[in-house]
């Protein structure tokens, strides 16, 4: 069983998403968009009301392996929605939403069994001297840039080309393939508590990114109100680091007007290993923030 007490392995995420499927078959629907290195599906869960009007927003999470907080937060949005879908408001109903918990579970099997701080994907690199390719690196927008390493031992190597690992190449692909207006993209990821919107690749923004300050600031707002918890909102390039290759620069640059990356709790006391009693306080507070965003793309 599901809870947000814990933490869940792989294979109870899967079994939470087929249930909801089949227990809410009307509006929801999982299909596998891929499989990652060593064969896990890689499972998007789809909740709509069918409407043809509706806007569209990814979300993903467990990019990196070790960040366990993204997916048991991805999760407590898919709960929200699935168990109380006739309830919500126009704004959350009126949009078709695709969530993809764990786009590394081949990373998060192996924190669960094997290192708890391990980060990347798990295929080895040509060569075989080490494993991993930092998917938040492999994204195909000014790919091999800042902040991303060519060497195969890094946490943050780029891989051997755009796209070049299973994982991200499925994401991607999942995207520009999907017959949806995806006016959102939202990737999870711990820890610090920011709400980053691009460019990741170097210090420049887009020219709307006002709008995307106003709305990143709205989400915070939402997310202190309800939990009390400071998030943090700027460029990633300008709050964090310039970074290249990112999910989020990748979507931004696919004409996907809303592209975040927000890293949830703590600010550092736990970092990674954050304990099991903070998962539904930080999701709760997330899933206000997320609300906003809903807000603001059926408004615009
Ligand atoms: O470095 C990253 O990939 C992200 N931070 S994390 O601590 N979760 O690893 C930030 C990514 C921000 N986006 C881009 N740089 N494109
Ligand atoms: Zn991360």
């Amino acid at each position: 069983r599901m809870t947000w007490k814990q933490y869940h392995r792989l294979e109870d995420i899967h079994g939470f998403l087929d249930y909801l499927a089949k227990t809410y078959s009307a509006i929801i629907s999982v299909r596998s968009i891929g499989k990652s290195f060593e064969g896990r599906d890689l499972k998007v869960l789809r909740i709509s009301n069918g409407k043809p009007s509706n806007k569209a927003v990814f979300i993903d999470g467990g990019i990196h392996a070790r960040e366990w907080i993204s997916p048991a937060t991805v999760t407590y949005f898919i709960n929200q929605f699935a168990e109380n879908f006739d309830e919500e408001e126009d704004d959350i109903r009126n949009i078709d939403w695709y969530f993809l918990p764990v786009v590394n579970p081949d990373g998060y099997e192996y924190t669960h069994t094997a290192d708890r701080l391990w980060r990347k994907n798990r295929k080895p690199a040509v060569g075989r001297q080490c494993a991993g390719t930092d998917l938040n690196r492999n994204f195909g927008y000014r790919w091999g840039g800042k902040g991303a390493s060519a060497n195969p031992c890094s946490d943050i190597f780029r891989g051997n080309r755009m796209f070049s690992e299973p994982e991200s190449k499925a994401l991607g692909d999942f995207i520009k393939n999907t017959a949806a207006n995806f006016t959102a993209y939202l990737t999870y990821h711990s820890y610090g508590q920011y709400i980053l919107y691009p460019w990741g690749y170097d210090n420049v923004v887009p020219p709307d990114h006002k709008t995307l300050d106003e709305v990143g600031k709205s989400m915070a707002d939402a997310i202190k109100q309800i939990g009390g918890s400071k998030y943090t909102v700027g460029s990633s390039s300008g709050v964090l680091y310039p970074a290249a290759g990112g999910s989020d620069d990748w979507a931004k640059g696919q004409g996907i007007k809303y592209s975040f990356t927000i890293e949830l709790g703590d600010t550092g006391r736990y970092g990674f290993i954050l304990p099991t009693s903070h998962i539904e306080p930080v999701a709760k507070e997330s899933l206000a923030g997320l609300r906003v965003l809903a807000h603001y793309v059926n408004k615009y």
